[in-house]
């Protein structure tokens, strides 16, 4: 049996004329191919906010990737929201963390990507600035106007962690957040940077524990990039080594 990988899934409000309005359960296509590619057997985690369900589908999976999606509601961070916070889906804040919550108590391994990177730094105690604007630093486009498969800004590795093996000490990623990390989850581990000094990825990783997080979109690369697909590729074969655990 391959390793199974669940995807969280998202809403999507229908535009067209017969179901305008009606609400649909969705992830993006790039996430279930590079699953594929890589050997695993991609699994939509549909939203809903029923928790017992939510853990019993977690528990059906051998592996997640919570994926991309609104910003994080900032009170889970103990903020209100300032005046540049984008659209917000509390109810999947609620999903997502569940997922998580779930998959780590079992030692499935986690992958989060965007909006699932954030929510895996605020689940552990961790915070966001609500906007690139808030934090002076920030120097670089984070939010591109380009092909989501063009990779537009570098990031650096640390040595030692689950990137840096497969992609070396720098990439350049392509880059779709107006929000990035303030203060990193305790136990997490830094592993790459942009060069204005953005936390573009965390892990923590130990015998009992796989997760890792990136700001940036690998699927969205992973079309044209072989070194993104590999991302995927040693993430099922993660979830593989656990799984047989
Ligand atoms: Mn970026």
């Amino acid at each position: 049996m391959k390793p199974v990988i669940g995807i969280s899934g998202n809403i999507l409000i229908s535009k067209g004329n017969t179901f305008s309005g009606y609400r649909r359960s969705y992830v993006n296509q790039d996430y279930v191919e590079a699953i594929l590619r890589a050997g695993g057997i991609p699994f939509i985690i549909p939203f809903n906010e029923d928790l017992e369900s939510i853990r019993e589908m977690v528990e059906h999976v051998d592996g997640v990737i919570l994926s991309g999606g609104h910003d994080v509601n900032p009170y889970n961070y103990g903020e209100d929201p300032l005046l540049k916070i984008g659209e917000v889906f509390p109810e999947r804040d609620v999903f997502d963390m569940e997922i998580y919550k779930t998959a780590v108590k079992y030692n499935k391994p986690v992958f989060g990507i965007c909006r699932g990177f954030q929510i895996i730094n605020v689940v552990n105690g961790g915070s966001l600035y609500q906007d690139l604007s808030y934090a002076d630093f920030v120097k670089l486009k984070h939010d591109q106007q380009d092909n989501p498969s063009q990779a537009t800004h570098f990031v650096k590795f640390e040595e030692e962690t689950f990137l840096r093996d497969i992609l070396g000490e720098e990439i350049k990623v392509n880059s779709f957040h107006h929000q990035i990390l303030k203060d990193v989850a305790p136990g997490f581990k830094v592993v790459a940077k942009s060069p204005d000094g953005v936390v573009e990825s965390i892990q923590k990783i130990t015998e009992d524990c796989f997760v890792v997080g990136v700001q940036w979109h690998p699927e969205m690369l992973s079309v044209k990039y072989e070194d993104s697909q590999k991302v995927f590729d040693e993430f099922v074969k993660e979830v593989e080594k656990r799984k047989s655990k």
